[in-house]
């Protein structure tokens, strides 16, 4: 049996949502078996970010290259990257590895505003990381910042998505998760060629915690296992639906989502008492 592996770069989550954690365990539930390289620690739960501790440029170094010098990985995606300094040594690595099954989620802002990314760091990403992308997957604000430009509607989404692409990015996936425009859901693909519209319904609840990473690490485990681009997004977006809909009720602010629920289905609240 040959099995697929897959790594997250990315930041913790202490409350478990988001950030590896949320990738450890799709990565789980999608059969593919898990590495991390933390970038940063952050103390948080539902209610917000209440610390954020980056790791040394050296420590996220060691941590891949200890993957990269004997396990190897079959895909890998970002998360948290933190500082441009961060973002130049995971990109220094990518290439030294020479990994080209590369999903950048280039994360910014956590759901309560705290930054996830300095400023500065904006320009590090475009520049070094974006050309080491084989998919990019920002939601609509993320996409405003990359391609610099307002996005009212579809169609601005897909002039944002054409210029992803001539930074660099092979495939752009901009989610339609942050606009408020009726019933349907719409997660854009634009592979260079042509544009594809992944939908799905959309579910009116404050437990969306983590789905932005939750997303991008199912792509990676798709991608991971040999799917394409684009069924990769489908079973993302499937997956995330299912585990917006199927939500926990955890915490007194932004909850997590449920990251069995695509794969297992709903679990009946404390059955076992
Ligand atoms: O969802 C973005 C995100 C990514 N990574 C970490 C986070 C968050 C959101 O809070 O905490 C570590």
């Amino acid at each position: 049996m040959t099995v697929c592996k897959a790594l997250t770069i990315a930041g913790s989550d202490s409350g478990g949502g988001a950030g590896i954690q949320a990738d450890l365990k799709t990565f789980q539930e999608l059969n593919v078996y898990g590495m991390s390289a933390l970038t940063a620690v952050t103390a948080q739960n539902t209610l917000g970010v209440h610390g954020v501790y980056p790791l040394s440029v050296e420590a996220v170094e060691k941590q891949i290259e200890a993957i990269g010098e004997d396990m190897g990985t079959d895909a890998l995606k970002t998360g948290m990257l933190f500082s441009s300094e961060i973002i130049r040594a995971v990109a220094k690595q990518i290439e030294k590895y020479r990994w080209e099954k590369v999903v950048v989620d280039p994360v910014m802002i956590a759901k309560g505003g705290a930054s996830l990314l300095q400023e500065e760091a904006i320009q590090a990403m475009k520049e070094v990381l974006l050309p080491l992308a084989m998919v990019i997957t920002p939601n609509i604000p993320e996409a405003e910042v990359l391609a610099d430009m307002n996005i009212r509607n579809l169609e601005d989404r897909k002039i944002a998505a054409e210029k992803l692409y001539h930074a660099g990015v092979k495939n752009v996936v901009i989610k339609g998760g942050h606009v408020n425009d009726g019933d349907e859901l719409i997660n854009l693909l634009f592979d260079g060629n042509d544009f594809t519209y992944v939908k799905s319904s959309r579910i009116s609840t404050k437990n969306t915690h983590g789905t932005g990473c939750t997303f991008a690490a199912v792509m990676t485990a798709e991608i991971a296992k040999g799917q394409t681009v684009q069924q990769a997004v489908e079973t993302a977006s499937a997956f995330v639906h299912a585990a917006i809909e199927q939500d926990l009720h955890i915490g007194n602010g932004h909850g997590p989502t449920n990251h069995w629920a695509f794969k297992q289905g709903p679990l009946h609240e404390k059955e076992h008492q």
